[in-house]
């Protein structure tokens, strides 16, 4: 009616509606380029709109039906980072998502644990706000395709199913790396994911393995909607394959229990908000 119209301003207080199951802003495939000449100045004004301290956003019209923190583990990646930040803002906006996005950085100069900073990830973003949905991402990665929500489904769902590095397709039918996302209860019932993988491999293996062990599978998009496009890099310093990586995957059904959310320790250094996104400086404890 024409009343309810009328009510609406800025100013009122309004009742917003849930916003539509399938958000109708989506474009569909998109191009990705990763343009060296990009600067955050190009990336603040393409993104910033609608932004709150933090790289937090929800959708001014309706009201989301995900509360999503998206989680990215971080060290000395600023240049894919920007490039992230530049395709990412747009594509959640679009995906009429209530989300904020956390880079959790590594502190210091000890072996990277990507797994570890995910689990910090995890309970620091649940100190600001009640997310429902965790998505995990690496810094370098880009979907191309905004059909692909940044949402949790019914199972632990592996959003990166076809990475261009790949060829497009799963290297193996277990892959569980690059880009996923679990609810908060899917989340607790495997303990969170290892704190013990230093080094680079094999603890995206023992994520999958927990959530078999618990009874979920995996869900995935399709592999045009699944796309992915990678920048390309070189290995980092201080993460250098971990030799102890398949013994410790042979015992995940043994000692997910007692490692993971319940033995998780660190010190948080300091926490800077960008409106772009939240960056923690955590001390993960490394004695390597
Ligand atoms: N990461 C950092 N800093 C590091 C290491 C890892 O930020 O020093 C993060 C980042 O989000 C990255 C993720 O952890 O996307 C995964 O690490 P990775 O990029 O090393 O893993 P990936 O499988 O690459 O993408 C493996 C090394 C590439 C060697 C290529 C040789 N052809």
């Amino acid at each position: 009616s024409s009343s309810s119209i009328i009510s609406i301003s800025s100013s009122s207080p309004t009742v917003l509606p849930p916003c539509p199951a399938d958000p109708p802003g989506l474009v569909g495939p998109m191009r990705v380029e990763f343009d060296w000449r990009r600067t955050m100045e190009d990336v603040r004004r393409g993104s910033s709109a609608g932004l709150r301290d933090g790289g937090r956003y929800s959708p001014p019209d309706c009201v989301s039906r995900h509360k999503v923190a998206i989680i990215i583990p971080f060290r000395n990646r600023h240049e894919h980072l920007k490039h992230w930040l530049y395709y990412l803002h747009p594509i959640l906006k679009r995906q009429q998502l209530d989300y904020g996005v956390y880079v959790i950085h590594q502190h210091g100069t000890t072996t990277f644990n990507r797994a570890k900073l995910l689990n910090v990830g995890f309970v620091e973003s649940l100190k600001e706000y009640a997310y429902d949905c965790f998505v995990f991402s690496d810094v370098d990665l880009v979907p191309m395709d905004d059909r692909n929500v940044y949402r949790c489904h019914s199972e632990p769902r592996h959003m990166a199913a076809a990475m261009d590095k790949f060829g497009f397709r799963l290297p193996y039918k277990t892959y569980f790396g690059g880009v996923v996302a679990l609810t908060r209860a899917q989340y607790m019932l495997i303990n969170g994911f290892s704190n013990t993988y230093w080094g680079w491999g094999a603890e995206d293996d023992d994520m999958y393995k927990r959530i078999v062990r618990r009874k979920m599978t995996v869900s995935r998009p399709d592999s045009k909607v699944g796309m992915y496009k990678m920048v390309r890099h070189t290995r980092d310093a201080h993460n250098e394959e971990n030799p102890r990586a398949s013994s410790q995957l042979s015992l995940t059904a043994v000692t997910m229990d007692n490692d993971g959310i319940n033995t998780l320790k660190y010190t948080v250094k300091r926490i800077d908000k960008d409106q772009l996104h939240t960056m923690i400086l955590v001390d993960i404890h490394a004695q390597l």
